[in-house]
């Protein structure tokens, strides 16, 4: 809690806190009486009120992608920062902006169990969730609520396909993914042949299809469709079944936890085909998980290489300065959280019915790239990055599509 000081003016605890909107103002400092013997002091400029915002923030931030949940969380943390160092003023308040984070665990049910809890708890929006399992679900909540929700990292279409005017994402879809993906795999990889094993989840499984999809209309056959889930650890049955099939490539449906062991093992069984994954697993996290295997792989993101850009740059430098390595969305937590910020400035309130017109509306240079929002609220002119996995380190082999903005 701030207060402000006036020369020759003691201070005292207000008792009263109002409460507007989705802001909680803070409590104001009260005057007593000046001390007898002190000469009038100068009139001090009044000091403009302060109004807390809390604004959600949803990932599993337990279980085996933890990693890329605090990811997530830390780049909403650093945008919730960077706007609080701003001290920006909405309807005549000093904004200081409070981050309440959830962990959906990646499990469907309990995204919606902590979806309730942040509208219970009046967050003025949300970023969120990680995955497109949890999105999903969570998103009828917080519609039902009328509360901006924006996913940073949840690339299934039916997300934005619900009618809902509620639900945004920050990044390309997984029709677009899966599309340059299957291309890629027949038109520069010379997949003719290709086995396909996703992990059941909305993404993986989604992504797969898209991806199946893709690689037959540019003239593959997939030889080998198999599953797994998003817990397991061993893969070698299903490698082995994969492995007399002979495909030129493999694709992946799933996150860089079932993606790196799953590496190894087919290496280790002498699989030799080409490995292919998606945004879920295009993480430095994959590469640690897999060591050598991983060296060759090719894998997509469903945006363009911040580090490339010119405001990911500084993003970058104050990310790994205060977080360390950057994962994968966390560029796009930061930016998600911005949207909010810059649609309550517009439309100068912090009442999600009367901002949310605005987050439909957002123009905005972020760090990941220009955003702005067609009418299911998918990002315009999304991107898809293809890496190879070179010396340890991912590396951009090909952009398609994404508008990156003018330095600021
Ligand atoms: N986009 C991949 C990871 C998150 C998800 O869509 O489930």
């Amino acid at each position: 809690m701030q207060f402000s000081r006036f020369p020759g003016i003691t201070l005292a605890l207000a008792a009263s806190i109002a409460v507007i909107g989705c802001g909680k103002e803070e409590p104001k400092p009260q005057a007593a009486a000046p001390a007898p013997a002190a000469a009038p002091a100068p009139a001090a400029p009044a000091a403009k009120p302060e109004m807390v915002v809390k604004l959600g923030h949803v990932a599993p931030l337990t279980g085996p992608i933890a990693h890329l949940g605090k990811d997530n969380e830390n780049g909403a943390r650093l945008a919730v920062d960077d706007a609080n160092a701003k001290k920006i003023e909405i309807d005549g308040k000093v904004v200081k902006f409070e981050l309440v984070g959830e962990d959906d665990q990646a499990d469907p049910k309990t995204g919606t169990v902590v979806a309730q809890k942040l509208v219970d708890a009046k967050v003025a929006g949300v970023v969120g969730h990680l995955n497109s399992g949890t999105t999903i679900p969570a998103s009828a909540i917080y519609n039902q609520a009328g509360l901006p929700q924006i996913s940073p990292s949840a690339t299934n279409p039916k997300y934005t396909l619900q009618g809902f005017n509620t639900a945004f994402r920050v990044m390309a879809n997984d029709v677009q993914q899966g599309s340059v993906v299957g291309a890629y795999a027949v038109k520069e990889l010379g997949a003719k042949t290709i086995a396909i094993i996703d992990d059941r989840t909305a993404y993986g499984q989604g992504l797969a299809d898209e991806v199946e999809k893709a690689a037959v209309a540019a003239g593959a056959k997939v030889v080998a469709r198999e599953y797994t889930n998003d817990k397991a650890t061993d893969f070698k049955a299903i490698l082995t079944k994969i492995k007399s099939k002979k495909p030129d490539v493999i694709f992946h449906g799933g996150m860089d936890a079932t993606g790196g062991p799953m590496l190894k093992q087919m290496r280790e069984l002498k699989l030799e085909a080409k490995f292919t994954t998606g945004d879920g697993g295009c993480s430095p996290e994959l590469i640690k998980l897999a060591g050598e295997a991983a060296e060759g792989v090719y894998c997509t993101q469903a945006g363009l290489p911040v580090d490339k850009l010119p405001n990911g740059q500084k993003f970058v430098e104050d990310f790994t300065k205060k977080y360390g390595q950057i994962q994968i969305y966390s560029p796009y937590s930061y930016d998600a959280i911005m949207v909010l910020v810059d649609a309550m400035k517009r439309a100068n309130s912090v009442d999600p019915v009367k901002y949310l017109p605005e987050v439909a509306k957002t123009s905005l240079d972020g760090v990941t790239g220009k955003i702005e929002f067609d009418e299911k609220g998918d990002i315009k002119n999304g991107a898809i990055t293809v890496f190879t996995v070179k010396g340890g380190k991912l590396e951009t082999l090909q952009i398609q599509g994404g508008t990156a903005p003018a330095a600021k």
